[in-house]
């Protein structure tokens, strides 16, 4: 099979996706799921009050066998506005540009977080939040857009020796949909993901887990990369809630891939985030580890090392020993709306694993008399199914794309009932 159509993107190609994987069902070995509901003691959860409970002590295994610790805001945090434009996009939209300082001293360092916001807006707007991977230049050809000055991976147009150029303008401008978005009445915020933590083996030396270790009180190793882009949002998410113009109650987190997953790490910390979208996550996102299909938790801590804790190396050959599986991690989502989202030919990120992660964490959102998928069997191709939790598996390979989009701003209509659409 191409790696094209296993959903790699070629610029991240590890040596180990290169290892044999299985795409077939019937060699899936078995498992057992562990039950979100089953407490401590033994007993089960039966009510929603019940689960503030369980929902901590679940999202602590997280943090000790998978993501690693997740600390809280950094003394001195500030924004500073670095420019305006109330006239971008062709008069459609506002663009701000802020750098979201990690301290008190100019020197500290920052994540800069792209706003563009509908001029057209009555009232604060519903916002889609999340990272990029190649800089906020790429999610348009907009020329005030500012180019990123740290370390970009090599392969994309525009990037050359780590270094992003006025060619990657533009680059992603599908994956983000800035003008459907706006004409719908929501505003989108985002950030380089390399701002908090460059994506190698190494980058940690020169990420926030190493420049801000004295400040946050916590040794690199304690936590994780995906720790730290998760992080980074919900610094993202403090600034949001500053914004006037920006309805802070009705921010939308997507991330595709690997910035799937940090959303959902991201959203199982901070419940801020009103609605959470995981687009073709995958292993370490929305797919249940426990399946050896396409990705594994082996295969995923070969190639990327850093992601994840050392702990979770452990179980690398039997994914079994686990406490936790995936439909734990989306059901801390619960109560809030969730939408899961697969490709066809990203079998590498387990389309099916990922639906049964949202079937599994349904008994959870039941506990607040949410409706789940409300299906039982994963549905057809470009055929979104359910309502607090949604699903859909589109034809085409690993990406985000205008498909997926529509689908996610229905949802966000529905579930905001957008005033300014
Ligand atoms: C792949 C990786 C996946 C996914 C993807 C991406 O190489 O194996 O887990 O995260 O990269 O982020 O595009």
């Amino acid at each position: 099979m191409a790696l094209y159509t296993l959903g790699i993107n070629f610029c991240f190609l590890p040596a180990s996706a290169q290892m044999p994987a299985n795409y077939d069902e019937d060699k899936i070995k078995p498992y057992q799921l562990p039950d979100p509901l089953r407490m401590e003691n033994g007993k089960t959860v039966t009510s929603s009050k019940q689960w503030e409970k369980q929902r901590i002590a679940i999202l602590n295994l997280f943090k000790t066998h998978v993501y690693g610790a997740m600390p809280g805001k950094v003394a001195g945090l500030t924004f500073r506005t670095l420019s305006v434009d109330s006239m971008a996009l062709d008069g459609k939209a506002i663009r701000k540009q802020i750098a979201v300082i990690f301290g008190k001293d100019a020197n500290s360092p920052k994540m800069e977080v792209l706003l563009y916001l509908p001029v057209e807006a009555k009232s604060p707007v519903p916002v889609f939040a999340g990272l990029n991977f190649y800089g906020n230049q790429t999610v348009h050809t907009d020329p005030g857009i500012n180019l990123p000055t740290g370390w970009i991976a090599n392969g994309p147009t525009g990037v050359e020796n780590n270094i992003a150029n006025v060619a990657s303008r533009g680059f992603q401008t599908e994956r983000w949909q800035l003008e459907e978005l706006i004409s719908r009445g929501y505003g989108l915020a985002t950030a380089y993901y390399g701002d908090l933590e460059p994506d190698h083996a190494e980058g940690w030396k020169t990420g926030i887990r190493t420049t801000l270790a004295k400040s946050l009180g916590l040794q690199a190793q304690e936590w994780s990369a995906i720790g730290a882009w998760a992080w980074g949002l919900s610094r993202m998410m403090d600034y949001l809630e500053t914004e006037p113009l920006v309805n802070a109650r009705q921010v939308a987190l997507t991330g595709h891939s690997r910035l799937g997953k940090a959303a959902l790490w991201a959203a199982a910390n901070d419940t801020r985030f009103a609605i959470v979208i995981s687009n073709n996550s995958g292993e370490g996102g929305a797919a249940l580890a426990r399946r050896n299909y396409g990705e594994t938790v082996e295969v995923i801590n070969t190639s990327f090392p850093h992601w994840f804790v050392a702990k979770f190396k452990e179980y690398n050959k039997d994914p079994n020993q686990l406490p936790v599986d995936q439909h734990m991690l989306l059901a801390l989502m619960a109560p809030r709306p969730l939408y899961v989202a697969s490709a066809v030919e990203d079998q590498w990120a387990d389309p099916k694993g990922e639906f049964l992660g949202a079937k599994h964490a349904e008994p959870v959102y039941q506990l607040f008399n949410k409706k789940g998928l409300g299906v039982v069997q994963m549905p057809d191709v470009n055929q979104p199914v359910g309502d607090v939790v949604a699903y859909h598996i589109r034809s085409g390979k690993h990406d985000i794309n205008a498909y997926d989009w529509q689908q996610y701003l229905n949802f966000a209509d529905r579930h905001f009932n957008n005033p300014a659409k």
